[in-house]
């Protein structure tokens, strides 16, 4: 029977088609759907929210449980990341596994199947939101395991966000959405819980190459670098400013809401250097926030910046590396990168 257009497209039919068109292994493929069913459990408890008894800080006896960012982590962190390193312990598609929740990378054990696969997460993003029930996210890149390393450690993960072969994240919203790119477009994919299926929803997402909204920490205006202070100055100044037109802004602090919201209608999201953070390079962590942010925003026709080098270009030095991020619309995103530039130009 030939396959009726009209009928909806499930992920895995979806990625079936992308392997029968040449784009993705079956390993792959199945790695892919076993995150996928990861972030449908991770789902499933975000939304019992306090009936879950999962909110609030990790730890006991009143002594929070830090992880190796120097942050409280939530219930929920602590969960989810031991949900996906279950789902993902003896799928044989991996060689290894690295989290933003973990101090190192975890190799799959001999006693395992193993694949050819290192997939890197942050299990839960924004998490700070949770008790206040706003939108969070489990952000994915897949890189592959450099030949003969048996055993990958921390140093084999060290690739460009070039080498990716896969990036997504799952935003835990209104409603639960899986966005995934494995660089053919960028989708997205709406669980349908009554079938307990992602089913595609928006094929080849694009983002507006220009915008009228921006996404930024105001309340760090004081501590930013002098281009930061001087782009955004320009776009508060509005129609009467440089820029020659207004700006909104937006600021979720949930990274996965904010980039959604920009594959979504357009926008600029920004995280940059700050006094606070420039010692540790930036706040968010290139690996598993910025490098499959950036894949996903370049694959919908956007562009990601450190605000001086491509952000898919960076050469990692440390697996929970930070780096500052600008990116969503690309002549917005070169805008910003011009103002770095020109001041680092004199
Ligand atoms: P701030 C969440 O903790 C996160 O890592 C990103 O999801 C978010 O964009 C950013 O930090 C928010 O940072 O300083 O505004 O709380």
């Amino acid at each position: 029977m030939s396959p009726n257009s009209a009928s909806p497209v499930s992920l895995t039919r979806h990625l079936l088609e992308e392997q029968r068109a040449g784009r993705i292994n079956a390993d792959l493929r199945l790695l892919i759907e076993v995150v996928a069913r990861a972030c449908k459990s991770i789902s499933i408890a975000v939304g019992k929210g306090a009936l879950g008894g999962v909110l609030g800080d990790a730890g006991s006896a009143g002594e929070a449980s830090i992880n190796i960012q120097g942050e409280a982590q939530k219930k929920l962190d602590v969960l989810s990341n031991e949900i996906l390193m279950e789902a993902n312990a003896w799928g044989g598609h991996l060689a290894g596994l690295a989290s933003e929740e973990m101090d190192h990378s975890v190799p799959i054990s001999d006693a395992q199947p193993r694949g050819n696969y290192l997939l890197l997460f942050d299990p839960l993003d924004g998490s700070s939101n949770i008790d206040v029930n706003i939108s969070v996210g489990t952000i994915f890149s897949v890189l592959r395991c450099p030949d003969g390393v048996g055993q990958p450690g921390d140093e084999h993960y060290l690739q460009p966000g070039t080498d990716q072969v896969a990036a997504g994240y799952c935003t835990y919203g209104p409603s639960t959405m899986l966005v995934l790119t494995i660089g053919h477009g960028t989708h997205a994919f709406t669980l349908d819980r009554e079938i307990g299926s992602f089913v595609l929803t928006q094929r080849g997402m694009t983002i507006p190459e220009d915008t009228k909204e921006f996404a930024v920490n105001m309340s760090n205006q004081r501590f930013w670098e002098a281009p930061m202070q001087a782009y955004v100055g320009d776009l508060l100044a509005g129609r009467e400013g440089p820029r020659g037109k207004d700006f909104n802004m937006r600021w979720v602090a949930s990274m996965v809401a904010d980039v959604h919201r920009i594959l979504t209608r357009g926008g600029i999201f920004s995280y940059p250097l700050d006094s606070k953070c420039a010692a540790k390079g930036g706040k968010l962590r290139l690996m598993y926030e910025a490098n499959p942010m950036a894949f996903l925003v370049e694959q919908a026709g956007g562009a990601a910046s450190t605000g001086r080098q491509r952000m898919l270009e960076v050469q990692p030095t440390g697996l929970h590396q930070r780096v500052p991020v600008f990116l969503g619309s690309r002549a917005e995103v070169e805008a910003a990168v011009k103002y770095h530039a020109e001041h680092d130009a004199g």
